[in-house]
C-alpha cells in the first residue's frame, strides 16, 4: 500500500465551469483517485475554489454582490457540481479560507527570510477612463510573442507565455476599451525565480518520466531568455490575501494583497489543512501529507492541470517551495492536458461558448460524461466536443457493448434458470480463454491507469467489455442450453460474475453504473480482481440477482439535433 495525494488545479470562482474545464484537471484526477483507493492505497485526493483576484471581483461586480457573498455562493455551487459529477474529493476547499491566509503570509515571510523577495518599485497602468489602476487582466493588447491580439495582461492565452501588462503592445482597457492609460510608480514584492532557475532546472531534469506536454511547456519558460525572470507577487486590489510577512505587517505593503497565483498553489497545502480541520484531525495529520520532516517523505504527488497552467506549477509553486527552505513536499509528477474543443472553436467561459457543467447534468446523468470526456481527454493534442462524436461514443461504447451485455446475460438467466447464479456444469473451454484474455487485457489496463494514459486505459476498458460480448456471441449459451443445459449454466455463471467485476473495474469512469451492477447483484464484494479466475467465480451459484433497469439509454438523434441547436449559441 502506498499513499498517494493528489491534486487538481482549482477552479476559478467566476463562475461554473465548462465541460472543457472539467476535463482537464478535475475529472481525470477523479478517475485517478478512484482507481488509487480501488488498488487498496491510502489516498488524499484535494481540490478548492481559487476565489482570488480580478477574476473573483470581475464576477462579484457582474452579479452586483459583495465578493466575499459571491464567493461563497459559488463555492456551494461548485461544490454542489462536483458531487453531480461525483467527484470524489477528500476535500474541497477554498484559497479564501483562514488556513491559506496563514500559510500565504508564512511563506512569503519564510521567502523574504531567505532573501527570495525583493521589494520593487514598479510601473503600474492607471486608466483615467476608469479612474483605477487596472489589474494584470483588466489590460488587453498584442502578444509580443505570438502575436495574438486579444493577451491579457498576466498572460497569453494562445501561446501560454507568462507576461506582465506592460509587454503588451497597444494595450487597452478590458473594463472600457480606453487607451487613455498611464503608467505610475508604486512598490511591489518580487519573487526572486530566477536565483532558483538552477536548482528548478535540476529538479525538472530529474523528472525523465513526466509527460512530455508538462516537461516542454516548463523547459520552454525555463530557457527561453525572460521565461524565468523575476515576478511581482503582490497586487492593488481589496479582495485577497493581506500581504505580511508570516504574523507581521509588511511595511510599504499597506492596502495590498497577493497576487492570486501566489497563493492558489498554497491552496493545496492549506486544503488539507482544511480537510484535517473538518475531520477533527490534528496538525500533524495533514503534514504527514506535505512535510518529509513529518512523515511524507514516502508520499506521492500526483497533479492534474491544463496545459496553460503547467508554468505556475514547474517553475511559480516550486520556486516558493524551494525558496522557504523548508521540507515541504514537491510535486513528484503532473499530468498536464490540451485543450478540449467545442464544435469547431473553443469552450469559452468569458463568451458562454460551450457546455457547461450544470447543463450537462440536466441532459444527460453523470457516467454518460464521465466515459466520453475521459475516453476522449486531449491528451496528446487537442480533441473535440461535437454532438455526433458524443452520440457515438455513448451509444456504441455504453449502450451496445457495456449496456447489452448486461441485459442480454441477466435477462436470459433470468428466463431459462431464473433470478440466480445458475448450478451445473464446469468452466467451459471458451470459458477458460475468456479468463485467459481478460487477465492479460486487466493488466494492461492497470498500467495504463498506473501511468495515468487515460484515453489508453479507456480504449483498454472498452476491450475488456468487448470481449465479454464476444464470448457470449461464441459460448451462444441460447442454443447450447437447448442440447446441454449444464453448460449453457456454466457459461451463464461466468457471464454473470463477469458483470461484477465489470462493476468493479469500471467504476473509476462509472461510479453510478458500477454501484447499480453490484446492487443488482446483490453483493459488495469490489475488491479489485488480482486473480481473475478467482474474481469470476466469486458469486456462488444459488446467488441471487436482479435484472437492473436499462443501463445506458441510446442518444436519439432528435436529442442530438435538439442539443446541438439549444447549445449552438452562447450562455447568457
Ligand atoms: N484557477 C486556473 C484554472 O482554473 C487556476 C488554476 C489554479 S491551480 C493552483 O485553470
Ligand atoms: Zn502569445
Amino acid at each position: 500500500m502506498s499513499r498517494i495525494l493528489i491534486t487538481s488545479a482549482i477552479p476559478y470562482i467566476n463562475g461554473i465551469k465548462h465541460l472543457g474545464n472539467l476535463v482537464g484537471s478535475q475529472l481525470p484526477a477523479d478517475l485517478f483517485a478512484r482507481y488509487m483507493r480501488a488498488r487498496g492505497n491510502e489516498v488524499l485526493f484535494l481540490c478548492a475554489t481559487d476565489e482570488h483576484g480580478t477574476p473573483a471581483e470581475l464576477a462579484a461586480a457582474k452579479a452586483e454582490m459583495p465578493v466575499d457573498e459571491y464567493c461563497q455562493q459559488m463555492h456551494r455551487t461548485q461544490a454542489k457540481l462536483a458531487a453531480g459529477f461525483r467527484l470524489s474529493f477528500d476535500h474541497f476547499g477554498r484559497s479564501s479560507s483562514p488556513q491559506n491566509h496563514r500559510l500565504t503570509q508564512y511563506f512569503a515571510g519564510k521567502l523574504a527570510e531567505n532573501g527570495f523577495i525583493e521589494e520593487v518599485s514598479e510601473k503600474q497602468v492607471y486608466s483615467h477612463a476608469d479612474g483605477r489602476f487596472l489589474p494584470d487582466r483588466y489590460i488587453e493588447g498584442t502578444c509580443p510573442n505570438c502575436g495574438y491580439d486579444k493577451a491579457r495582461g498576466d498572460q497569453c492565452e494562445n501561446c501560454t507565455k507568462q507576461l506582465d501588462p506592460t509587454d503588451l503592445i497597444d494595450p487597452r482597457s478590458a473594463i472600457s476599451g480606453s487607451t487613455d492609460l498611464e503608467v505610475r510608480e508604486t512598490k511591489h514584492l518580487y519573487l526572486r525565480q530566477s536565483a532558483l532557475k538552477d536548482e528548478l532546472d535540476a529538479w525538472i531534469d530529474s523528472k525523465s518520466d513526466w509527460p512530455v506536454l508538462t516537461t516542454s511547456i516548463a523547459k520552454k519558460w525555463l530557457h527561453d531568455g525572460d521565461g524565468l525572470r523575476d515576478r511581482g507577487i503582490t497586487r492593488d486590489l481589496n479582495w485577497g490575501i493581506p500581504v505580511k510577512k508570516g504574523e507581521e505587517e509588511w511595511p510599504g505593503m499597506e492596502g495590498k494583497v497577493f497576487y492570486v497565483w501566489f497563493d492558489a498553489p498554497i491552496e493545496y497545502i492549506a486544503c488539507s489543512a482544511e480537510w484535517a480541520e473538518a475531520q477533527g484531525l490534528e496538525e500533524a495529520d495533514w503534514k504527514r501529507w506535505w512535510r518529509t520532516d513529518a512523515g511524507a517523505e514516502d508520499v506521492r504527488y500526483v497533479q492534474f492541470m491544463g496545459k496553460d497552467n503547467v508554468p505556475f506549477h514547474t517553475l511559480s509553486f516550486p520556486a516558493t517551495i524551494m525558496g522557504s527552505r523548508e521540507p515541504w513536499k514537491l510535486v513528484d509528477y503532473i499530468k498536464s492536458f490540451n485543450y478540449l474543443n467545442y464544435d469547431g472553436g473553443q469552450f469559452s467561459t468569458s463568451q458562454g461558448r460551450g457546455v457547461f457543467m450544470d447543463q450537462a447534468l440536466e441532459i444527460l446523468p453523470a457516467d454518460y460524461w464521465r466515459w466520453w470526456l475521459l475516453s476522449n481527454a486531449p491528451e496528446t493534442s487537442d480533441s473535440e466536443f461535437t454532438w455526433e462524436k458524443f452520440q457515438g461514443g455513448v451509444n456504441k461504447d455504453l449502450a451496445d457493448v457495456l449496456g447489452n451485455f448486461v441485459s442480454r446475460v441477466t435477462k436470459f438467466c433470468r428466463a431459462k434458470f431464473g433470478e440466480e447464479i445458475p448450478a451445473g456444469g464446469e468452466l467451459t473451454e471458451e470459458g477458460q480463454k475468456l479468463v485467459a484474455d481478460l487477465d492479460a487485457r486487466l493488466k494492461a489496463y492497470a498500467g495504463h491507469m498506473d501511468a495515468i494514459d487515460v484515453r489508453k486505459a479507456a480504449a483498454e476498458l472498452r476491450a475488456i467489455w468487448v470481449a465479454g460480448n464476444e464470448f457470449l456471441q461464441t459460448a451462444a449459451p441460447w442454443t447450447s442450453f437447448k442440447t446441454d443445459p449444464d453448460r449453457a449454466a456454466a457459461d451463464i455463471r461466468l457471464a454473470l460474475n463477469l458483470i461484477r467485476v465489470y462493476a468493479v473495474i469500471s467504476a473509476p469512469f462509472l461510479p453510478d453504473a458500477s454501484a447499480t451492477l453490484l446492487e443488482a447483484l446483490r453483493t459488495d464484494a469490489a475488491d479489485w480482481p488480482e486473480d481473475m479466475e478467482k474474481a469470476l467465480s466469486m458469486l456462488p451459484a444459488g446467488h441471487g440477482f436482479a435484472v437492473p433497469d436499462t443501463l445506458f439509454a441510446k442518444i436519439q438523434d432528435e436529442d442530438r439535433e435538439a442539443w446541438a441547436e439549444k447549445f449552438s449559441g452562447v450562455r447568457t
